[in-house]
């Protein structure tokens, strides 16, 4: 018996560990979260988890359709005052989880 294909397997069944252990610590390579400002109507405030959900309006600079979806917002003191229906203006940040809401503007 050879030990070459044991060895072999090893180092294939490795490698992509490796590859996910590396990639979220390479800050050097790692792309900037990219921010956008949007326009959308609340449909969901979930105070709690600090979950707002919105349906907004296209977001070209992030390549985005309009769509309803949740996002995280980055304070409680962001989703005061506000309520299911109305028209937000917003700046959000791509995130690790949802994406963020860094403000909130009630034209
Ligand atoms: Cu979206």
């Amino acid at each position: 018996m050879t030990l070459r294909p044991l060895v072999l397997a090893l180092i294939v069944a490795a490698a992509p560990m490796a590859a996910f252990a590396q990639a979220p610590g390479d800050a050097a390579s790692a792309p900037a979260h990219r921010s956008a400002k949007g326009v959308g109507v609340v449909t969901e405030i979930d105070a709690r988890q600090q979950v707002l959900t919105l349906k907004h309006e296209p977001i070209p600079a992030l390549g985005w359709p309009s769509m309803t979806m949740p996002f995280h917002v980055a304070s409680p003191a962001l989703l005061m005052g506000l309520k299911v229906g109305q028209k937000i203006a917003f700046d959000t940040q791509e995130a690790e989880g949802l994406p963020e809401i860094t403000a909130i503007r009630k034209p």
